[in-house]
């Protein structure tokens, strides 16, 4: 069931003749020969420069929309969703990196369904192309539990370009746990992952990192996946199948028997030559913190709606409400409400607090004081 395919594999025999077959035994054949040796230099020549000109790509949302993503190809929208709904948004709630990323959400209901940016390869990922690629990546609280059957975060492929399309990259199965997996339409259908399973935790953001050296041989490619810059495993198994990969997608890429809605953010996607890393600087910077209701001196009536809300430079994690220094609720979002009785508590001053916390544990407070 994991991405099932009608397609059949085929293998068409490449047509050949007697009267075509090469016989270099006269001067025109020697000549012919020269000329098929300096042209598969030139080739080789032009696909070696190519290989040497690719640099690093990196979208980061800085530019608040998807053009970093859209290089060379205007037409292929950054933003895709099946049923509807729009799919990738440009986000401020959370970042990994700057202030900005991307929302990749899905709506309830049933069916395929995708919320994916795509990349359109400057030159095509074939035998012997060494390549990273990777992307920061926040699952929120709540996420695994509400995934229903597999999940394809970030993948390449070829689909659209080639009727033999295979694929490969990073998808999480109904065991809520992530591979590196390998997928060929018609002919490799044994879901054996090339590198894991391994773990990616809800409410925090991860830097997750692949390299792929593509090969059709086993131990002939390599395959490492990196998550928060650590290797958590490797291999050299075949990791694709001859046909060139010509697209990488990030986001909700794919997705069975899906009812329920789903939503992620992804920052800092990139294809590179070389491994890019987590970033290092620690977050240091604490959650703002507003209560927008009730009013700092404000009196209060019986019943006291508390609505706090909270922005950080990577996410919000957790937010409480005190009342009088005692804990009334929490919240794993950036926003919290509580209704408040004040029919029982004293007149005078009382102090309302609400706390915001982000995923490495810095504290930003706000307070009110309101009377009765
Ligand atoms: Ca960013
Ligand atoms: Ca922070």
């Amino acid at each position: 069931m994991f991405m099932k395919t009608s397609k059949k594999g085929s293998v068409k025999k490449s047509a050949s003749s007697k009267n075509t077959k090469f016989r270099p035994n006269n001067l025109f054949d020697k000549q012919r020969a020269i000329l098929f040796v300096a042209a598969f230099a030139v080739v080789g020549v032009l696909v070696l420069l190519r290989s040497q000109a690719a640099t690093l790509r990196l979208a980061d949302f800085e530019t608040g929309d998807f053009s970093q993503i859209q290089s060379g190809n205007p037409t292929l929208q950054a933003v895709n969703i099946n049923p509807s709904a729009s799919a990738v948004v440009i986000a401020n709630d959370k970042a990994y990196d700057g202030s900005k990323s991307a929302r990749a959400s899905i709506p309830e209901g049933v069916g395929n369904k995708y919320a994916r940016t795509i990349w359109e390869l400057t030159s095509p990922w074939s035998e012997g192309t060494d390549i990273w690629y990777g992307q920061a990546i926040y699952l929120p609280v709540g996420f695994k539990n509400a995934m229903q059957s597999y999940f394809v975060p970030m993948r390449w492929d070829n689909y659209g370009s080639s009727s033999n399309d295979s694929r490969g990259g990073i998808s999480m199965w109904n065991d809520k746990r992530f591979r590196l997996f390998r997928l060929h339409a018609g002919i490799d259908s044994t879901e054996t992952p090339l590198v894991g399973p391994f773990d990616i935790s809800e409410g925090v953001w991860h830097w997750l990192e692949v390299r792929q050296k593509f090969s059709q041989s086993d131990g002939a490619a390599i395959n490492e996946v990196y998550l928060d810059d650590v290797l958590i495993g490797s291999s050299t198994a075949r990791n694709y199948f001859g046909v060139p990969i010509t697209r990488l997608r990030n986001g909700i890429v794919a997705m069975g028997d899906q009812t329920n809605a789903l939503d992620l953010w992804l920052d800092r996607l990139s294809i590179g030559t070389t491994k890019l890393g987590q970033l290092s600087a620690p977050d240091t910077t604490a959650p703002k913190v507003t209560i927008s209701s009730p009013i700092n001196g404000s009196s209060v009536g019986r019943n006291t709606n508390i609505v706090s809300t909270a922005t950080d430079n990577i996410g919000v994690t957790k937010m409480e409400v005190y009342i009088d220094n005692n804990l009334k609720s929490t919240s794993s979002s950036g926003s919290i409400s509580y209704a408040w009785n004040t029919r029982k508590i004293s007149r005078g001053a009382h102090t309302i607090t609400t706390k915001a916390y982000d995923a490495v544990g810095n504290i930003g407070t706000s307070t009110v004081t309101v009377y009765k």
